[in-house]
């Protein structure tokens, strides 16, 4: 069965559990340990405790994200084999604890990246936007890291040394680094019984000069074919894959769906304002660029049994908090995407 499941960032989540609970469609939390250094080993009873706190609430824990890779990892240090080392006994207490997907991602320094964090929409809400121009005239070695939204950690220091570590590192070279962990991970992971799935890059396009190589049908391709399991899955984000407009998103689902290797799906709308620039939207298809239908169409089609979540929602009824993750914008969101996926499945009386 479908599992529809909400993110959930832990204790200091404004979205609290009872709130989430309270949405009637969601059987199932996504969510992270968030006090645990990058590259140390996650441990069994904190996972178990997270387990804990969430069936408490009556829902389980279906999806672990992310386990962040540590960059020695990408770089292909001679340290990354104690990083490895660390990331496989996480994968095996996940599977201990018996939480079942791993979404994950390999994307240098920077994870998800907008220019506004807090873009107006004519109705007054907000949204996250991504301009490349905006993005392209930031000096990141000029200014300070106050700026919003990028998941780091790093001192202005520390980064400028990443980022000269990374002058070194091509596509090529990070693809051999990614599939040199890849070939140790996920043997551990199948063992284990945990899926690993790798979210999409966003966007899927090199930023800053970093190399990105998780954007395309071509990279797709490369993943299933370099480690051949079904631990060895995907996270199929269709707002960032849809970032690039020239990718059919249906079709894809269908050609990975059917060789089991989606496991989880992370729905949501963006709208296209240039090649390279969009911003996000409320869910469903008419707001956006994405068909949210024949998206989830060929889910169905392809008799997706994984886990699905609404991704990134607007800022709406006042509300402030985590961008992309509030609670109302999101919970419309999934109720429209329960609705389609029964609607679908009914009227093609698929069981
Ligand atoms: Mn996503």
């Amino acid at each position: 069965m479908v599992k529809f499941c909400f993110r959930w960032f832990g204790n200091d989540d404004p979205v609290s559990l009872q709130n989430i609970r309270q949405i009637p469609v969601v059987d199932g939390i996504v969510s992270a340990l968030y006090d645990i250094e990058v590259g140390d080993i996650w441990p069994n009873n904190k996972l178990k405790s997270l387990k804990e706190v969430i069936e408490k609430h009556e829902l389980e824990l279906s999806v672990i994200e992310s386990i962040p890779v540590h960059e020695d990892i990408k770089l292909g240090k001679p340290s990354r084999e104690k990083y490895i080392d660390n990331y496989s006994q996480s994968i095996r207490n996940m599977g201990r604890v018996g939480i079942p997907i791993l979404c994950y991602n390999f994307m240098p320094v920077f994870d998800w990246t907008r220019t506004n964090l807090a873009m107006e929409n004519p109705d007054g809400s907000t949204s996250l936007g991504y301009d490349h121009n905006a993005l392209q005239n930031i000096d990141l070695r000029k200014e300070s890291l106050d700026l919003p939204g990028w998941a780091t950690a790093y001192s202005h220091d520390e980064l400028n040394n990443l980022l000269n570590e990374y002058s070194k590192v091509d596509e090529n070279t990070l693809w051999n680094n990614f599939e040199y962990f890849l070939q140790q991970v996920v043997p551990v992971a199948e063992e284990s019984k945990v899926k690993m799935a790798i979210h999409i890059d966003d966007p899927p396009w090199s930023i800053f000069g970093l190399p990105r190589i998780i954007k395309d049908e071509e990279a797709l391709d490369r993943l299933v074919n370099s480690v051949d399991s079904i631990s060895n899955g995907i996270s199929f984000c269709v707002g960032s894959l849809g970032a690039n407009r020239h990718i059919d998103l249906p079709r894809l689902i269908r050609k990975y769906g059917k060789k089991g290797r989606i496991h989880f799906a992370h729905l949501r709308n963006i709208k296209h304002t240039a090649e390279f620039s969009f911003h996000e939207t409320a869910h469903p298809s008419k707001f956006g660029d994405n068909d949210m239908y024949e998206i989830t169409k060929a889910l169905i089609e392809t008799n997706f049994k994984g886990v699905i979540r609404p991704d990134h929602g607007r800022m709406i009824w006042g509300e402030t908090g985590r961008p992309g993750y509030g609670l109302y914008d999101r919970a419309l969101g999934i109720m429209y995407l329960y609705g389609l996926w029964e609607g679908i499945k009914k009227g093609l009386k698929v069981s």
